[in-house]
């Protein structure tokens, strides 16, 4: 055809209608990825991967391959059908054109496989296309190979056949258009997590995932399932018994999958999914399953006779003390809620869990009477120290001690009683606390100094934790409280911002109190409050210029830019070393200063470094030290 032809040919109806939906997902990407920083950027890959593995739930894919290139672009290649290229009737165009410019679903191509529509992926792969300044797609079917380029979302040209090839496929090459992310740069660490997180998800496939910027080259291949996923998340522990408890079981169209496994630790691991998502703020299945548990656990002790009266009864949090558990479901129409959409609103599915979980765990029970024991016996000690601890927090609530006017004394509180416009900032020291004190704006920028290293809670029961003076400060200065009694409504600031040193000490303090929320105060987190200050590396001057900087290149840049000569750079070591009116500038004041908003990816990850870090078994230490020999060198353990 020759080109005026084809153009001609491409602005009919249809196509204006292709431009249009176009403009409109380019106008607001928020609207379909959520954000365009780093975590929508990372929604594109799981959306095209998504599309891989609804092939795998058809039963028609084992292999997946993904690349991150040093060009910024990513391929994602699957063993499926491939991507359909015959001629969709309504539109008159190959249905490959019309997967990736309109539908996320067209009825006649559809597969019929849960789909995570609502969620944040199950967008459609014209999403990704129309948020990619380039995305070239390959097909093997019918016994020939057909490629087709668009940018922006358009195509360039027409779908035209390569030439012969056997078997089929789906190859997709995508590069993130920075005119619309805020980043481009993938993090192997993320892609990484979800990759691994969803071959244990789907046993029947094989992830491939290479990093061409630092040759990774990983397969993850979990026949096992979530039970592999749930020896994963313990290996680095000691567990109650050997191999995880796994329930499989229907409820109407619900299908339901849960794993678990206890440790001789004080943390609950609860990891849930719906249609392969993770929903990090949980929702009806997990509200489900929980109640299965306490419900289940108390009769089966209750009938043993673990529990003395009417009245004692093992809490929630107690039968799920030293829990690694993963659920994961599949649900026909999942309605997703909140900001980010990581939380399962249907309201049937909490009953469907329930019931199955009841069912299977109690059955499980009745069969393994030595497991069931040891599993009793730890929430029976759970619920004892919960009691100590409520009596501990009585007696000092007697005291005054924690009690509204009763603010811990070393905290400079700041006037405002609108929690919307307060901060607190946790600063390392009682030297760079007085500093941040005079730095302050007190009308809504309030201080508390921790003295030394917190408790790492990660080791410590509640009773134990609550006798920690440094927790109880900062639980009494944030005021939500902690575990099943959380109440966020109350919460005193809505930015916690840890202020710590840019060395070793300050990056475990960090780390501590990363643990403490994410293990004891998760909403704090999901719902956004925990920041990290950013405080300067160095100050750069000559005469009477000065510039802060916050990186070594920012130091370079500065230095050439003051023309070298006579320029003298100051090093930070440590927040103490700027005085009230720097740190101000620097690192507090609004407008001026750059914070870091930590994510539950952050926090999970932490503490995963953490678990194995800190944990007691000497050999995934070693392991994780060796593979990570050059960052954690000068690491305290
Ligand atoms: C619709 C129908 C069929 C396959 C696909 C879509 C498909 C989509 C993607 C996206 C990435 N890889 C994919 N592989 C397949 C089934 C068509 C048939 O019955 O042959």
């Amino acid at each position: 055809m020759a080109p005026e032809t084809a153009k001609a040919a491409a602005y009919d109806a249809s196509s204006i209608q292709v431009l249009e939906g176009l403009s409109a997902v380019r106008k607001r990407p928020g609207m379909y990825i959520g954000s365009t920083d780093t975590r929508g950027l990372h929604h594109l890959i799981y959306e095209v991967v998504d599309n891989s593995i609804d092939e795998v739930l058809a039963g028609a894919c084992t292999e997946i391959s993904v690349t991150l290139h040093t060009d910024g672009t990513c391929t994602v290649v699957d063993n499926g059908r491939g991507i359909p290229v015959e001629v969709h009737p309504k539109y008159n165009r190959p249905a490959l054109e019309i997967v990736l410019t309109v539908l996320h679903a067209g009825s006649k191509f559809d597969r019929n496989t849960y789909k995570v529509s609502g969620g944040l992926h199950g967008v459609g792969l014209h999403v990704v296309n129309a948020l990619s300044e380039w995305f070239e797609v390959r097909v093997r079917r019918n016994g020939h190979e057909y490629f087709q380029r668009y940018e922006r979302g358009a195509p360039v040209a027409p779908l035209k056949v390569l030439g012969d090839a056997e078997g089929t496929g789906t190859e997709q090459r995508f590069k993130p258009d920075p005119a619309v992310f805020e980043t481009v740069v993938f993090e192997k660490e993320t892609v990484e997590r979800r990759l691994k997180e969803l071959s244990f998800l789907n046993p029947q496939v094989a992830i491939r995932f290479r990093d061409e910027r630092d040759g990774t080259d990983l397969t993850f291949h979990h026949a096992g399932g979530i039970v592999e996923f749930v020896q994963d998340l313990n290996a680095s522990l000691t567990t109650l018994f050997p191999t995880p408890v796994f329930l499989h079981a229907k409820r109407d169209t619900t299908d339901i999958e849960v794993a678990l496994q206890y440790n001789d630790g004080y943390n609950e691991t609860l990891l849930a999914f719906v249609n392969n998502i993770n929903t990090v703020d949980g929702g009806t299945h997990v509200i489900g399953l929980r109640s299965a548990l306490t419900r289940t656990l108390n009769d089966y002790a209750r009938q043993r006779g673990f529990l003395k009266g009417e009245k004692e009864a093992l809490g929630g949090e107690d039968v799920r003390e030293g829990l690694a558990c993963v659920l994961s479901v599949k649900v026909l129409e999942p309605q997703f809620e909140g900001q980010t959409k990581a939380k399962l609103g249907n309201s049937e599915v909490k009953g469907q869990v329930e019931s199955a979980v009841n069912e299977k765990l109690a059955e499980f029970l009745e069969e393994h009477p030595a497991i069931s024991q040891a599993l009793i016996s730890k929430a029976v000690q759970a619920s004892q120290a919960r009691e100590a601890a409520r009596k501990a927090r009585e007696l000092t609530r007697r005291k005054g001690l924690l009690e509204g006017g009763g603010l811990p004394g070393k905290l400079a509180d700041c006037h405002s009683r609108d929690p919307s416009a307060c901060e607190l900032f946790i600063v390392e020291g009682d030297s760079a606390g007085g500093t941040a004190k005079q730095g302050r704006d007190r009308e809504f920028q309030a201080v508390l100094p921790l003295r030394g290293k917190i408790l790492n809670v990660e080791k410590a029961r509640l009773d134990k934790m609550l006798q920690s003076e440094g927790i109880r400060t900062l639980i009494t200065a944030i005021g939500i409280g902690i575990g099943d009694e959380l109440d966020l409504a109350k919460l005193r600031y809505h930015k916690i911002i840890m202020m710590t040193d840019a060395d070793v000490d300050g990056s475990h303090i960090r780390t501590l109190l990363l643990t403490l929320f994410y293990r004891k105060m998760p909403e704090l987190i999901g719902e956004g409050h925990v920041y990290i200050a950013q405080a300067p590396l160095y100050r750069v001057q000559r005469g009477q210029k000065f510039a802060y900087a916050y990186t070594d290149a920012e130091r370079d840049r500065w230095v050439t830019e003051y023309g070298g000569k006579g320029v003298t750079i100051q090093r930070y070591k440590g927040l103490g070393e700027m005085n009230a009116e720097q740190l101000r500038d620097t690192t507090m004041k609004p407008g001026q200063r750059s914070l870091l908003r930590v994510t539950v990816d952050d926090a999970q990850r932490a503490n995963e470094l953490f678990t194995i870090l800190m944990g007691e078994e000497v050999e995934p230490r070693r392991a994780y030290i060796q593979a990570h020999a050059v960052e954690v060198s000068n690491l305290d353990i």
